[in-house]
């Protein structure tokens, strides 16, 4: 069934487990999570960016997720992540969206606060969830430690900010970044920061760069010949830490694909003779259904549905 963040959050807040955000791109990428959360009986949030968008169609991605949830035997939401702008944001909540992430990160605390006042009220009046970001998400190689931790979230603008907004879920940044090179040296989260927030914060709280990247999915992708040299993720310990001390959504997209493409380039280097697509891209399909599967174990959404 077809519900918004809010509806899937608020019992993983008050539980203590979380839900996770998987970020499609095509039919395959949807089936691999809509399969994984049908068989662990896991609610689970369809995840959408705006290059998503450019690359499959707003139409196109609109309805097949909305057609898998109509029948999904467990809780969806198809969830806009990290929109932009508030057009952008008002095109997906028109399209049928559930939820909706307005990402004002990078705007002055004021302007953040705004642009995230006016999504609310559009979203709110189409009963749709919003979730917005306050603190940065850092480049590994572009910031050096003192600069990665002055975006961090202050806790205090973090209360002022949920206050004034209104807005359902808020992302938060405790050390996490985007992508398969997330440290140069051992793997830091602001644990203590994070507990801060959870005090002065009562809406659930997101955790965006929560790929591990896997070692083993490395080697796999490396054997076959990918360029991977120096890719590392969060220690699965960090996420579950994280959980308990109150993160309730978890957005994963780059493990999903180095399961996919590790997949990829593996039949196509075993199997030279195949050109059949549904037998490069469903082993693929495979593959990342099995990663969603053990993230959902990892997080302790798996029976909640
Ligand atoms: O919001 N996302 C997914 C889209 C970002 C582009 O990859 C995340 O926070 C996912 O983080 P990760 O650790 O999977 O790159
Ligand atoms: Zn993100």
């Amino acid at each position: 069934m077809l519900v918004t963040n809010k509806e899937l959050l608020l019992p993983a807040m008050q539980k203590g487990y979380a839900v996770g955000a998987f970020n499609i791109q095509n039919l395959e990428s949807l089936l691999a999570v809509v399969e994984a959360a049908v068989e662990e009986k896991s609610p689970v949030i369809v995840a959408v960016t705006p290059s998503s968008i450019k690359y499959g169609g707003l139409a196109y991605l609109t309805k097949i997720v909305r057609t898998a949830a109509e029948s999904a035997p467990v809780p969806m939401s198809l969830h806009l992540d990290h929109g932009k702008d508030f057009e952008t944001v008002s095109k997906c909540v028109e399209a049928g969206f559930t939820s909706v992430m307005i990402d004002g990160s990078f705007l002055k605390f004021e302007e953040n606060i705004a642009l995230t006042k006016r999504v609310v009220d559009l979203a709110h009046a189409k009963g749709v969830s919003v979730e917005a970001e306050l603190g940065r998400l850092a480049g590994v190689e572009e910031s050096t430690v003192e600069e990665r931790e002055a975006v961090l979230t202050d806790p205090d603008s973090a209360k002022e900010f949920v206050e004034q907004t209104g807005v359902d879920t808020l992302a938060v940044a405790i050390g996490t970044s985007h992508g398969a090179y997330k440290f140069k040296g051992e793997a830091k989260l602001d644990f203590e920061r994070l507990r801060l927030i959870r005090e002065r914060v009562n809406i659930p709280l997101v955790l965006h760069g929560a790929s591990s990247v896997p070692q083993w999915i490395i080697q796999k992708a490396v054997k076959y010949g990918a360029e991977l040299a120096g890719a590392k993720g969060i220690p699965e310990e960090h996420i579950k830490k994280a959980i308990s001390l109150g993160i309730s959504k978890i957005n994963i997209d780059t493990d999903l694909r180095l399961a996919f493409t590790a997949t990829i380039r593996e039949v196509l280097s075993t199997k030279p003779k195949e050109f059949d697509p549904r037998k490069i891209l469903g082993p693929a399909k495979e593959a990342m259904k099995e990663v969603v599967k053990s993230k959902m174990r990892l997080f302790g959404s798996s029976g909640k549905a």
